[in-house]
């Protein structure tokens, strides 16, 4: 048993006998243990006494519940001494636990920071990387069940039979750890590969295509999960382009599956040139009036925030407001917004953030409410993150990277934990138990997306990074071709103030939240400051709650963040000889790289707010290295995880 095998591998000597068993084990089930509510995934880990002997029980309904129970144990233990009775028990809260992998049939990955995708495709299904097991077995001991392995940027080509073969290969590696594969598809695949004239989800045709495609798919992985499509968005093939909804495409795809028992996540990211609706509106105008006209497989999934995995956004205002669909939630794991692998930003406070706002909709519904099917008894729930994963030797670009990961695996099974324990488990699990080394990573951790935040653009300020790439500072960008890919029209700054106006007297984004959270958005008074000019449009003289102006409290904002990433170098300075010497170096370098460019963010900044507001600097204030031409004459063609 696989369980066992890493039981072998982790644990300390000096335990009592372990027994890896499922509820029906007949000397298990003569315990009455509360195996009840744990559902096939649970687990329950005791100290027990069986044949006169004490005995440390690793048992589920089923194998998975005892592998997730190994690798509970193995968490406890690291950050836990042993003591004579030991009792622990979980059951995962949401249903699908699924990473998104955005990797491209080439090798590269878009917004990937980590190298090269993992998988192979080209010696696949021949050549089974050993560290195809490494992935599953991380993803397992966090409770990760699924995983998309391509793009959904998707080329049709993955649903050729080579490419099933090759899936199919990953599957069989995946399938002993509890994960299961799913695809991304393009939605003009009959097209393309069927030779059809059109994808029209409505076309018998057409869905006679894809169920025979599905039936190819689940001949060759018994036991797969499902589709995830982007449609209609950002140039890519849908249901739209025939006049039909996105409920049409879906549930034709659903149905496709279904006889399996597959399920299709079909992504609310939607927005289109043509419609000169705020940006941060499309989403919900486009899904919100389909509630209730999806398959009972589908899953919508919905990003955390309304534009577009920002380093902050208030929640999407779709959670809650789609009471008879189950709507999955994507985070962002891979840091495409919050400058690459090299910043350090643990987004564990993020993903919490956002998990426990409250909707507004019923008394006390938060989005981890609806997001795992509680709210509404939905049977199906989910939870997506974009993975960080590469071929880097250290997986994730850092190893601060692999915390995200760690976050959200582990927020999946559990939405309801904090991020610092999470950052606590993480450091003591990846730098072993020193009491120093696990305060101060821990303190590093938890305030550093806050200093991305500060730096990049704080007060709800949102999508000032440069074009394509989105690596450092382009504010001032106002040239493409598309009205919301400028940061211009996100910041709207011009003499006289800064912000979007989404109340009644600007996009009214604010209507599509509900109650108090509607009420709170609608004035500057009432809206937190984190998400002020996400909503309003204001003078740059407005006083803050600290009797600052705002261009004074902003400029605040962007010092703090650099001089958290100064503290984080000393911080980090302070444990050298107490970490892994090759992780240490790699770490003080990227944070040195981290406060560079930090700087050069709000330097960048700075220099063009000025030269938008026309104010002076409060007095002080150390003034941007070099003038905004300078700033704006920096290119960087080749930066990585570019879509192409
Ligand atoms: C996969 C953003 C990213 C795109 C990404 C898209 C999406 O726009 O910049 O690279 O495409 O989100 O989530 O579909």
């Amino acid at each position: 048993m696989l369980a066992q095998t890493e039981l072998e591998r982790a644990l300390p000597a000096g335990l009592p006998p372990i027994l890896l068993a499922t509820a029906a084990t007949p000397s298990v089930a003569a315990l009455r243990l509360p195996f009840e509510g744990l559902g096939p995934e649970g687990y329950l880990v005791r100290t027990v006494t069986l044949n006169g002997r004490p005995t440390l029980l690793i048992a589920g309904n089923g194998d998975k519940g005892a592998l997730y129970g190994a690798f509970a144990l193995i968490r406890h233990l690291a950050t836990t001494p042993f003591a004579d009775t030991l009792s622990l028990s979980s059951a995962p809260r949401v249903k699908l636990r699924v990473l998104n992998h955005w990797d491209n049939l080439d090798g590269s990955i878009e917004r990937g920071y980590a190298g090269q995708s993992l998988w192979d495709w080209w010696t696949l299904p021949d050549f089974r990387d050993p560290r195809y097991t490494d992935y599953a077995r991380a993803n397992a001991s966090i409770g990760i069940n699924g995983t998309v392995l391509n793009n959904v940027n998707a080329k049709a080509d993955s649903l050729t039979a080579p490419y099933i073969a090759k899936a199919a290969a990953l599957a069989d590696v995946f399938r002993p750890w509890g994960i299961k594969v799913y695809l991304s598809v393009r939605f003009s695949a009959p097209i393309e590969l069927g030779g059809l004239k059109t994808a029209d989800p409505r076309d018998p045709a057409v869905a006679a295509w894809w169920k025979a495609k599905a039936d190819e798919i689940y001949r060759a992985i018994p036991d797969f999960g499902g589709f995830l499509v982007k449609a209609n968005s950002e140039g890519q093939p849908g249901p739209r382009d025939y006049g039909a909804s996105h409920a049409d495409g879906a549930n034709m795809l659903a149905a496709a599956v279904k006889p399996h028992d597959g399920i299709v996540m079909w992504r609310a990211f939607v927005y289109a040139e043509t419609d000169p609706e705020d940006r941060a509106k499309q989403a919900y105008t486009e899904f919100k009036p389909l509630d209730g006209k999806f398959a009972d497989n589908v899953l919508v999934q919905v990003k955390n925030g309304a534009i577009d995995f920002q380093p902050r956004e208030p929640f999407h205002p779709l959670f809650g407001a789609m009471p008879r669909t189950p709507l999955m939630i994507e985070f962002q794991i891979t840091k495409e917004y919050l400058d690459f692998a090299t910043h350090l930003a643990y987004l564990g406070p993020l993903f919490t953030e956002v998990l426990d706002a409250k909707t507004g909709q019923k008394r006390g519904e938060t989005v981890a409410d609806v997001v795992d099917g509680q709210a509404e008894g939905h049977k199906l729930s989910g939870m997506a993150g974009v993975a960080n994963i590469g071929r880097d030797r250290d997986w994730s670009g850092s190893t601060f990277n692999q915390a995200n990961w760690y976050a959200f695996g582990r927020l999946a099974w559990d939405p309801d934990l904090s991020a610092e324990a999470i950052a606590r488990a993480w450091a003591a699990e990846t730098f072993g138990n020193d009491r120093q080394v696990v305060d101060t990573v821990t303190a590093m951790m938890m305030g550093s997306r806050e200093a991305v935040v500060d730096y990049t653009g704080a007060l709800g300020l949102a999508h000032l990074m440069a074009t394509g790439h989105h690596y450092g500072p382009g504010p001032w960008v106002a040239d493409l071709a598309r009205p919301e890919w400028n940061p211009v029209y996100y910041h709207r700054a011009d003499a006289a103030g800064i912000g979007f106006d989404r109340t009644t007297s600007g996009s009214n984004a604010v209507g599509q939240y509900a109650g108090p959270v509607a009420r709170a958005f609608a004035k500057p008074e009432t809206t937190p400051e984190s998400m002020l000019l996400w909503f309003h449009h204001l003078p740059w003289d407005r006083r803050m709650a600290d009797g600052r102006t705002l261009w004074e409290d902003l400029v605040g904002h962007y010092d703090r963040g650099v001089a958290y990433v100064g503290r984080m170098r000393q911080q980090w300075d302070s444990l050298k000889g107490k970490v892994d010497a090759e992780i240490w170096q790699k770490t003080a370098t990227y944070l040195a790289i981290q406060e560079r460019e930090a700087r050069w963010w709000r330097d960048a900044s700075l220099a063009y707010w000025m030269s938008v507001n026309h104010r002076p600097l409060p007095a002080g204030v150390r003034p941007p290295e070099h003038d905004l031409a300078w700033y704006k004459a920096q290119h960087f063609p080749y930066a990585p995880g570019q879509a192409h």
